[in-house]
């Protein structure tokens, strides 16, 4: 049993005192994120939009660190759908500078924390220097063999499904295949998670309580845990929150425990 108790300068307040007991022995392995309520965080304040992007990369910097703590393998986040183009141009432009500018910022220590950054997602329709920015960070952390940080930018779920489909066509139309050889786990090695287990838990912020076209599949079985506050606001506490609900939680896979 590990006790992670609140930082010192909340312990005076009533409704954060409790700690948090986590069992060591059931951290979560693959961890998944849906981080909303960037906008709507900076809305409040009365602030511009990408303010709201830029404190949800410090976001995901406390987020990437406390995970590595806790002990979880993988770390999925959701940087942007391919539902996102929709979005004003000036705000698509801004949060294509993102990676590019948080790896400017973070990738030294990612290598040396021993981080293995990975991407999932379609590169079309991405400017050459974010594919640029984010193919340096995967090279140069490739051999690294801690926490996994798996960035899915421009992803859709229907569409890697759809893709899966056709990719089957094409084998059984080679002859290299038959109906046979589709087996659940032939698809999963053929989606862009292959060689990632399912994340056990699915974390979404900002109060929607939808999957919104993310990892469909890979999420057959696992926790959803969602929560009101804001992305900019995650952190810590907050993921410990999640792990310590998911461990409350039976896990029976559809059999009886
Ligand atoms: C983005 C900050 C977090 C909240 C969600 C929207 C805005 C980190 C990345 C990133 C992506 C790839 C990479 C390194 C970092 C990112 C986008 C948006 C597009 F290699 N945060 N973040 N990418 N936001």
């Amino acid at each position: 049993m590990i006790r992670l108790f609140r930082p010192r300068w909340k312990q005076d307040r009533k409704d954060l005192q409790q700690s948090v007991s986590l069992q060591k022995d059931n951290i979560p392995q693959h961890v998944a994120v849906i981080m909303d309520g960037n906008g709507r965080w900076a809305n409040r304040r009365g602030m511009p939009r990408v303010l709201g992007h830029q404190n949800g990369m410090k976001a995901v910097k406390r987020t990437t660190i406390a995970a590595d703590e806790l002990g979880i393998r993988y770390l999925t986040l959701y940087a942007f759908s391919t539902e996102n183009w929709k979005r004003p141009k000036d705000e698509v432009d801004y949060l294509m500078k993102i990676p590019q500018e948080f790896l400017a910022i973070e990738l030294d220590e990612l290598v040396e924390k021993n981080v293995q950054v990975r991407m999932m997602g379609y590169t079309d329709g991405l400017p050459k220097h974010t594919i640029a920015a984010m193919e340096e960070a995967v090279r140069r952390t490739e051999n690294n063999t801690g926490l996994v940080l798996n960035f899915a930018l421009n992803y859709g779920s229907r569409r890697e499904i759809t893709d899966v489909v056709k990719k089957a066509i094409d084998e059984i139309g080679a002859g290299r295949f038959s109906e046979q050889d589709i087996t659940e786990d032939w698809v999963s090695s053929k989606l862009m998670t292959a060689g990632l287990p399912d994340p056990d838990l699915l974390i979404r912020t900002g109060g929607e309580l939808r999957l919104s076209n993310f990892m469909l599949w890979q999420m057959a079985y696992g926790e959803l845990w969602f929560t009101d506050v804001y992305w900019p606001e995650f952190g810590r506490e907050q993921l410990l929150e999640a792990v310590a609900e998911y461990q409350r939680r039976t896990r029976r896979y559809g059999g009886l425990s």
